[in-house]
């Protein structure tokens, strides 16, 4: 019998391996996505607002496979709205995914094809099933880092036009320290 070592390795809520991808996403990267533009404006643009690592065992659109990722979304805030992921629906619409909290605090914004917006609490353990048809975002409402695992179909693919157009029809700012959905 044949015993091989996994290339990838997923442990204290971190991706390793030679097969591992990091994407990174800076503040300037995400114009339009918060409400207050001159809080924007005045900020750091080169900050990290968060970062993906990503095992895609097979090629993007492959029908039956299966998409890992690990984030890394930073605490901060533009004005008082917290830090965001950009958000999007599946360009396969129908393809759900599960995300999972590893480290951190957080909500995950879920946005149904009636812009209704639900938001799920995410924390350590947490685990979320995202429908497909619904668009998905997650905000660090806490002061540390907000770790979430994730997996999706290796044919969803993404599409960031209706989110970047419309936005959700919710925002998460900070009131007096805490999380408010507006
Ligand atoms: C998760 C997965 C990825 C996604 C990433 C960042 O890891 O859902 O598919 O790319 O979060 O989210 P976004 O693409 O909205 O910036
Ligand atoms: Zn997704």
């Amino acid at each position: 019998m044949e015993v091989v070592t996994p290339v990838t390795i997923f442990q204290n809520a971190l991706l390793s391996g030679a097969e591992v991808v990091r994407s990174v996403k800076l503040l300037s990267q995400l114009k339009g996505v918060f409400e207050d533009e001159a809080a924007f404006e005045k900020m750091d643009g080169d900050q990290v607002v968060y970062e993906v690592d990503a095992w895609l065992p097979v090629a993007e659109g492959t029908e039956g496979g299966l998409f890992f990722g690990l984030t890394h979304l930073y605490p901060g805030t533009v004005g008082d709205e917290y830090f965001m992921t950009r958000g999007h629906v599946h360009a396969v619409e129908n393809r759900a995914e599960y995300y999972w909290g590893l480290e951190g605090e957080g909500l995950l914004l879920l946005m149904d094809s009636n812009r209704h917006t639900r938001a799920e609490r995410m924390f350590p353990g947490s685990l979320h099933y995202i429908p497909g048809y619904t668009a998905h975002r997650v905000v660090n409402t806490g002061d540390s880092v907000l770790r979430f695992g994730a997996c999706w179909p290796s044919d969803a693919g993404h599409n960031y036009e209706v989110i970047d157009k419309n936005g959700f029809s919710r925002r998460v700012k900070s009131s007096d320290n805490e999380p408010v959905l507006l």
